[in-house]
């Protein structure tokens, strides 16, 4: 059996998923999907990206440790790849991870006893929201992908030798023109690297949160070179140890990505696998970006669209949530280009092609076999009745061959396009065929076609003079040749929208389990005759715009609203976040080691509450003015309730006083107030002292 790896990029946890995050999962997931179906041993990948400086950052903001936040952050990501229906998945993550560690470790030692690292003073410019080095001097610069200013980096490093691969990365370009997908991509990473490739910086001596160097604990592993190794460490490379899969699977055959990382997939991957002697990748995917109605989503926007409340929206009208956004990313972009989401075209695309096209078939079709046949899936005639189901049976031929031509070449976008337009014209058979006149006309059903309710309005019971013999081979030809049509239908389209595909299998009565079909096996005229059809519910129902467009903007906000609160319950609720021991509770496990000089860092200061007061809107939040000698500091605690505001004035307590400020409520606080939290509710007790102490005595 042929294998087949697929990875996604790995995904910061730096916050909740979005849209974006779920746009590259969900053409992976349908890809997976769709190899299966032909037969391949599909391994799919996807995780989180944990390290670095961004992590770190976005940790200490949420006043949480980086080990539990990323850890929160990353069950956030499999939540919603479990509504998103992503399957049978591999879950790598790169913080946390001993077999990690050692498959970095060695891909470094690698590269280093091959002569491609040295270490030099590093001067230059790093974004670190995109965790990229931008320029080799001071001079200041924004990033040309988010457009944040850069900034300044200046410590020695570890580097490595790009520049030596520069004419074997353009030759393997040039031998392996599939490596980079769609073709415009290679030639912009082509002339990247035509215009000459500089050295690396492949260290950080800063930071803490990150892979150790081999042999030199200084220095933490640039965090590009650790998350691109999460590509063989999640399918068991563990450096000179590697599993049967690894040696199954790798290389990968298709890195599917943004184009914003393109370069670090195309450019440095290759160099670091060369430089450690392995096998390179395939093929690379880039796609498009997807805008908010063309505009850059972004978290100070307001604009970031989050699938939850999209998938519940849909769910409360009795669609398919999932299938619904699964549906509109991949149809409504072509694969590789930018889009642009916006809450009409979803729902558009939803009612145009899911519900009045393929759902209304189904439903039309499975009805009228319940109403006109008894049920069951009737005999088709031996000669085609009606000229136009040879031309139907060709068409039908043309799209199981081109639909996966089409995928193969990752173009999603026009294989379901294709499937698009045969649903329209099995409409537009059944149309001009009108089997429900014909069955009206020759009294063939155990209803009338009027109770049945699939006339169409206005229409007339047409042939009413045509033999019985010829209406009911009519009627049977129509009903074999669409129900047959929407079982290939269903099998093609279960990889992109696996819960309508799912129910239309069943509703159709097909046997076996639709996961298990084989593309290879899916031929015009597989359906058996006689096979019992379900009950017709409407799987894709129509949604009414006005009122499916409020709901969904309502949950949306409502989702936004509720994540501010959530964040600002945690913030609020600091430094008693979790009670330090809870009566008749374990302890809290011990934080992991640090040394002195990590300890040195906190600035934990004397000082006394001048005044206290509530602040408005926040239910635990008192704001503070504490004396430290040399000044007076405003820190919001979440004290209220706990202690009254003239309670604590005149007490004397511990603050760490070089916590970067930040706004709670829109008050700004310059500090913490230190607190044990008791009991399961983490009430605060504040720390005081045994003798008095002068205002803004240093604690060691
Ligand atoms: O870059 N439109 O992680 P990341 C389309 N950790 N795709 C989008 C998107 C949008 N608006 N926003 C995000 C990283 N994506 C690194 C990757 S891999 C070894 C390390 C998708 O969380 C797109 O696939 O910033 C993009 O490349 C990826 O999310 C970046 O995710």
């Amino acid at each position: 059996m042929s294998k087949f790896y697929i990875t996604t990029p790995i995904y910061y946890p730096n916050a909740r998923p979005h849209v974006g995050s779920a746009y590259t999962t969900i053409a992976c997931d349908a890809i997976a999907r769709y190899k299966r179906m032909c037969g391949y041993d599909v391994a799919f990948l996807t995780g989180t990206d944990e390290h670095g400086e961004k992590l770190q950052r976005a940790a200490d903001e949420a006043g949480v440790p980086v080990e539990q936040f990323v850890a929160e952050k990353r069950e956030l990501f499999q939540a919603l790849w479990q509504k998103l229906r992503i399957r049978e998945y591999r879950f790598v993550h790169t913080s946390q991870n001993p077999a990690h560690v050692k498959s970095v470790q060695w891909m470094i030692r690698q590269a280093n006893q091959a002569g491609y690292i040295y270490k030099k003073r590093y001067e230059g410019r790093y974004c670190i929201f995109d965790e990229r080095y931008l320029s080799d001097s001071a001079e200041p610069v924004n990033c040309d992908i988010c457009g944040r200013p850069a900034e300044l980096i200046s410590e020695e490093n570890y580097f490595f030798k790009l520049s030596a691969f520069q004419e074997r990365l353009l030759a393997h370009y040039k031998d392996h023109p599939e490596f980079v997908q769609p073709d415009f991509r290679m030639n912009e990473v082509k002339s990247f690297v035509q215009s000459g490739l500089r050295d690396i910086s492949i260290s950080r001596k800063r930071l803490k949160w990150g892979i150790p160097w081999p042999d030199d604990p200084e220095q933490v592993v640039y965090v590009w070179y650790d998350a691109l190794t999460s590509y063989l460490t999640g399918i068991g490379f563990e450096g000179e140890r590697r599993s049967a899969d690894f040696e199954k699977y790798w290389p990968a055959d298709l890195h599917m990505i943004g184009k914003d990382i393109l370069r670090f997939h195309a450019v440095y991957w290759p160099a670091f696998l060369w430089a450690a002697g392995l096998p390179l990748p395939k093929t690379i995917f880039a796609h498009g970006w997807i805008y908010y109605e063309q505009d850059k989503m972004s978290k100070s926007k307001g604009n970031v669209v989050y699938p939850e409340p999209i998938i519940q929206a849909f769910e409360e009208f009795g669609a398919p949530g999932s299938d619904a956004l699964r549906y509109y990313l991949l149809r409504d972009t072509p694969f590789g280009l930018d889009g642009s989401f916006s809450y009409e075209g979803l729902i558009q695309r939803y009612n145009s092609d899911l519900a009045n096209d393929l759902g209304n078939l189904a439903n039309r079709t499975v009805t009228m076999i319940r109403d006109y046949v008894h049920g069951s899936v009737p005999q088709p005639p031996g000669a085609a009745v009606s000229a136009k189901v040879p031309w139907l049976r060709e068409s039908l031929k043309a799209l199981l061959h081109e639909f996966r031509q089409q995928v193969d070449s990752y173009d999603v976008f026009r294989a379901l396009g294709r499937v698009s337009a045969i649903v329209g014209d099995l409409n537009g058979y059944l149309n001009e065929s009108k089997p429900w006149a014909i069955a009206a006309s020759i009294g063939s059903s155990p209803y009338s076609a009027a109770d049945s309710g699939v006339r169409q309005a206005g229409e007339e019971p047409r042939l009413a003079s045509e033999s019985r013999v010829g209406g009911d081979q009519l009627v049977n030809e129509c009903l074999y040749v669409t129900a047959d049509a929407l079982r290939c239908i269903a099998v093609l389209d279960f990889a992109f929208i696996p819960e309508g595909s799912h129910r239309l299998w069943e509703q159709l009565g097909c046997e076996g389990n639709i996961e298990d079909q084989r593309l290879d096996d899916l031929k015009w005229g597989g359906l058996r005759s006689g096979t019992k059809v379900g009950k017709p519910e409407p799987i894709f129902p129509r949604l009414d715009k006005q009122k499916a467009l409020a709901r969904l903007r309502e949950l949306a906000q409502e989702d936004r609203l509720d994540e501010e609160r959530a964040k600002e319950t945690r913030v609020e609720s600091q430094p008693v976040e979790k009670p330090a021991v809870a009566p008749g509770a374990a302890p809290e496990a011990p934080a992991p080691k640090i040394t002195l000089e990590d300890f040195a860092k906190v600035d934990l200061r004397a000082g006394t509450i001048r005044s206290a007061e509530p602040i408005p809107g926040a239910t635990k939040l008192l704001k503070l003015q504490v004396d430290l000698g040399s000044e007076v500091r405003q820190v919001c605690a979440g004290l209220a309730g706990y202690y009254k505001p003239e309670e604590l004035v005149g007490m004397k307590v511990v603050v760490v006083a070089n916590l970067q400020p930040r706004k709670l409520r829109g008050v700004e606080s310059n500090g913490m107030i230190v607190a044990a939290s008791v009991e399961p509710t983490g009430r605060p007790v504040l720390v005081t002292f045994q003798q008095d102490v002068p205002n803004g005595t240093r604690l060691k």
